[in-house]
């Protein structure tokens, strides 16, 4: 394969001997940043909003800009402790306790990120909802947690079976006259009477502090429970990877709905004291260029999804906005395709830099910093203080460029720390010799660069060859008529399986056998003849969950006329 290799650049992370940090490198230095070192005791809302609340030099900072169609607020660092802690009071006044378990399901706007923060103050585990899950969705992990709690809007409040759940006892409602009755709270109107005050509740850095829910490819969702510890990582990562520094202005595109939004929506940046953007409302290209340009924006945290949209608007689009305060562009999801990172390079002179975690990692662990060169199409190096392989079915470590399964060592600070009333599933993560396997199958080459081949699921076996799912579909890309691809292997008398593509054409392209046989060709001769897809369909758009990622198991649901299972993620 060919690999284009983008060279290094400078930022925080300014170590030439990469391997010398990563050998050196003992995270207990990083916990001198935070106060339980000295007192024995933390609060991780403390560590990313009243620390700066309380120093002179960074309370005037504006800590949040918020906007969408009807809104446009800031907020400082002092604006966030108080805001905070009336939620915080709120909450608290209510009878919700340290580890109760608080869901938050709302648009985006000011007031959720401060129910999060009143939450975590008064030693609260959120439970962050995305604002389109339907009733079902919004059961299943109500009743898998034993919510205590819920904060929502009226609208949104008739998705949430508040009858059948008999442990959930208060559910604040931010609208207009609220009615206060039975569980029924009016958050808006409590906010407003609510002091400004309030002593944090000090936890131990192993207790609770977000549940997330996230989908397997079976069974229910389950919930994924991250402590206070973590910011420890999410700090760190936010120096280094996102390369976050004094007069940044930062936007993370994520929902706080998915990891991405909390850990590095929420909690990287203001850990750093970093001035951060939301912008609420759907995705359109005008849109969010024009949010880039308007707040001046500095650092951007987004995924392929997202980029490839923006890519498939045309580069004309682009050129009426000054992107010029952009300097450091990141990516994470799903895999970043070649075509992308060279489209950047294009459109906004900017390398788009790769970061590899998941939900249950809680924080980056395989990334491209600034300071080293990018190969595009990887995702980059381990960070110090995180050790990955790529093992075998039993767990023995294998040689560079072997296809295997993504492996970590333990011992991370912002690992999850169960999965919630279901420990069984918990341990199974770790039954490779101890080693979490994180489900996904890659390779790294000579130089310890890690490459993505796709979820270990998807890994088609055809004519004997393995063939990672990713790097069809972004060969796929590469080709002019295309935008979208997913790839599946379709079981085969012969082969075992064979190779099916789902694609999605630009505007105004047709299907015609020509193109068909243009676009086998294409991957053919650009990989190779057994990855080149048998079989074509054509789809106007294919299933992806909220946070971007092709759902191939419901492209091979479709095909294999099987059930979908769960797909409370997936977007509309
Ligand atoms: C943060 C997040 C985790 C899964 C992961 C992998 C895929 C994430 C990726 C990537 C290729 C990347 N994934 N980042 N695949 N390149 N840079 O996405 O968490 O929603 O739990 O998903 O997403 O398959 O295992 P989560």
């Amino acid at each position: 394969m060919n690999v284009q290799t983008l060279p290094a650049e400078k930022g925080n992370f300014n170590l030439k001997d990469y391997e010398k940090t990563v050998e050196n490198f003992d995270w207990t230095e990083i916990e001198k940043e935070f106060s339980w070192y000295e007192t024995g005791k933390v609060n991780l809302a403390h560590e990313a909003i009243d620390r700066f609340a309380d120093d002179s030099e960074k309370k005037n900072q504006v800590a949040l800009y918020y906007s969408d169609a009807n809104r446009d607020e800031q907020y400082t660092f002092e604006d966030m402790k108080k805001l905070s802690n009336k939620a915080a009071n709120t909450l608290k006044d209510a009878g919700i306790q340290k580890g109760d378990r608080v869901f938050i399901f709302m648009p985006r706007s000011p007031e959720l990120y401060f129910a999060i923060f009143g939450a975590i103050k008064i030693g609260a585990i959120v439970g962050p909802l995305f604002e389109a899950f339907m009733e079902g969705a919004v059961r299943d992990r109500l009743e898998d947690s034993d919510a205590k709690s819920i904060v929502t809007t009226p609208t949104l409040l008739e998705r949430v079976p508040v009858d059948d759940l008999p442990q959930l006892d208060t559910v604040f409602i931010m609208g207009e006259d609220v009615k206060e009755e039975g569980p029924y709270y009016d958050f808006k109107s409590r906010l407003d009477k609510s002091s400004e005050e309030f002593d944090v509740e000090w936890v131990d850095r192993e207790d609770g502090l977000i549940l997330h829910y996230t989908s397997g490819s079976t069974g229910k969702p389950k919930g994924v429970l991250h402590v206070h510890n973590a910011m420890i990582q999410h700090y760190q990562t936010a120096k280094w990877v996102l390369d976050l520094q004094e007069g940044d202005v930062y936007w993370c595109t994520a929902d706080p709905g998915w990891v991405t939004g909390t850990s590095y929506g929420i909690f990287g940046p203001w850990l750093t004291g970093t001035t951060n953007v939301v912008r609420g409302g759907r995705f359109s290209p005008q849109d969010w260029y024009e949010t880039l340009q308007r707040f001046k924006v500095t650092v951007w945290y987004s995924a392929p999804t997202a980029f490839r949209m923006l890519m498939s608007a045309g580069d004309e689009v682009v050129k009426n906005y000054d992107l010029s305060n952009l300097r450091h562009i990141l990516s994470v999801g799903e895999p970043l395709n070649p075509e992308v990172v060279m489209w950047g390079e294009k459109v906004f002179n900017l390398r788009i830099h790769d970061t590899w975690w998941m939900t249950e990692t809680g924080a980056m662990m395989i990334c491209n910093y600034p300071s080293m060169a990018i190969k595009a199409g990887s995702m980059g190096k381990p960070i110090p203080g995180v050790k990955a392989a790529i093992v075998d079915d039993q767990g023995n470590e294998l040689p560079p460029h072997r296809m295997g399964n993504l492996a970590i060592d333990k011992g991370w600070p912002s690992m999850m720390r169960t999965i919630w009333n279901n420990e069984e599933k918990f341990n199974s993560y770790f039954e490779l010799d101890g080693w979490y396997v994180s489900g996904d199958s890659a390779y790294m080459d000579e130089d310890g660069y890690f490459w993505f081949q796709g979820r270990i699921d998807d890994v088609i076996m055809t004519a004997g060859e393995r063939v990672g799912p990713f790097e069809v579909e972004s060969k796929l890309l590469e080709h002019p008529a295309v935008t979208e691809a997913g790839v599946i292997g379709k079981p085969d008398p012969v082969r075992g399986e064979i190779i099916k593509a789902f694609v999605s054409l630009r505007d105004g392209e047709e299907v015609t056998e020509d193109l068909k046989e243009d676009i086998r060709t294409f991957v053919k001769k650009g990989l190779s003849a057994h990855a080149a897809p048998r079989e074509l369909e054509f789809r106007d758009k294919l299933p992806k969950t909220r946070s971007g990622k092709i759902m191939r198991r419901v492209l091979k649901a479709w095909e294999l006329d099987l059930p979908t299972g769960d797909l409370s993620t997936m977007d509309d």
